[in-house]
């Protein structure tokens, strides 16, 4: 039996899961309008290999990181540490990226009939792990950058700071759910882009003009790498996620080689010259080195046990 209260119980539940009233008119239409069809973007075989080699590659990488922080004192550690970690975090996310667990479906607008009314919504892969990893592994890359042409604390914090603006805007903009709004979200992610070329482009020249001819070229040389690298970045995301110019396929092998560049062969790079240059590259000894040490400590081997 129902009685009214458990009656108006039911008419709620039902009311709930039914579609709500578009307009207040009372009038059911006449012609039922046709629902869009629904597409999906996803990727082929081609999208998934490629994700599971750049995992692979990213791994090696850091295994070859590691190896290399072993070979040098610990003092002189930094470079390794912070790069060996970039890879990781990416060995990580591409892992997430290959088994499908940091992927989500995102709905977008791709079709509209003469009188604006939607024909046609797509379902593209968004690749989530990919700004979890950007949002670690870029500030650290930043750091090995900044650290490595002496700019100053304020700067560095400035860039790190604006750089995972950049990313959680960029992040935004690719789940957003109106496209004007989107690209809102990319315009103020550029605008960080350009404040972290700034602090490392402008402060790092000038950090970097008191060191040695070859500190400074390998500096020139490694900062105008990294900027054609990460410029690249937004012009594929604006075809890729932005415009939905090109399959996700496509997406997927495009920022496949940017990583690759700017993550594996960067870390290669840099810690290779780190290395060949071991009196310009910066000592760091104290907590870094030796933990905190209080006051009457003695530290085996270290010769202070007259002290
Ligand atoms: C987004 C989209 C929004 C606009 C801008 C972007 C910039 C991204 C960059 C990423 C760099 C990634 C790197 C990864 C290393 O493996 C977020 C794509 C400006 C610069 C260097």
């Amino acid at each position: 039996m129902i009685i009214p209260q458990d009656f108006t119980e039911v008419a709620t539940k039902v009311a709930s899961v039914l579609p709500t009233p578009r307009t207040s008119h009372t009038a059911l239409p006449t012609v039922i309008p046709d629902l869009p069809r629904i597409y999906h973007q996803t990727s082929s075989e081609v999208g998934h290999s490629t994700l599971w080699v750049v995992c692979v590659l990213m791994g090696l990488s850091s295994l070859a990181f590691y190896a290399m922080a072993m070979r040098v004192p610990v003092q002189k550690r930094l470079f390794h540490i912070i790069t060996a970690l970039v890879t990781t975090f990416a060995f990580l996310s591409y892992y997430a990226m290959a088994t499908g667990d940091g992927i989500t479906s995102h709905p977008y607008v791709s079709g509209r009939s003469k009188h604006g009314a939607v024909t046609e919504i797509t379902e593209r892969d968004v690749y989530w792990a990919r700004y979890v990893d950007w949002t670690l592994t870029t500030p650290l890359l930043l750091l090995d950058l900044c650290l490595f042409a002496g700019i100053d604390g304020a700067s560095i914090l400035v860039a790190v700071v604006s750089d995972v603006i950049m990313i959680l805007t960029g992040l935004f903009a690719a789940l957003s759910g109106n496209e004007t709004q989107g690209w809102g979200w990319y315009a103020f992610a550029c605008i960080a882009y350009i404040n972290i070329v700034y602090q490392v482009g402008f402060k790092g020249r000038q950090a970097i003009s008191t060191r040695d001819n070859k500190t400074r070229a390998f500096f020139g040389s490694i900062s105008l790498y990294m900027f054609l690298l990460w410029t690249a970045y937004p012009i594929v995301w604006g075809v890729a996620d932005g415009a939905h110019r090109v399959n996700v396929d496509s997406e997927i092998i495009a920022y496949a080689i940017l990583d690759v560049l700017a993550k594996g062969f960067f870390g290669f790079w840099l810690l290779l010259t780190h290395d060949s240059m071991t009196r310009a590259s910066p000592s760091i000894d104290g907590f870094w080195s030796h933990g905190l040490t209080p006051d009457g400590a003695i530290r085996v081997g270290e010769g202070n046990d007259r002290d």
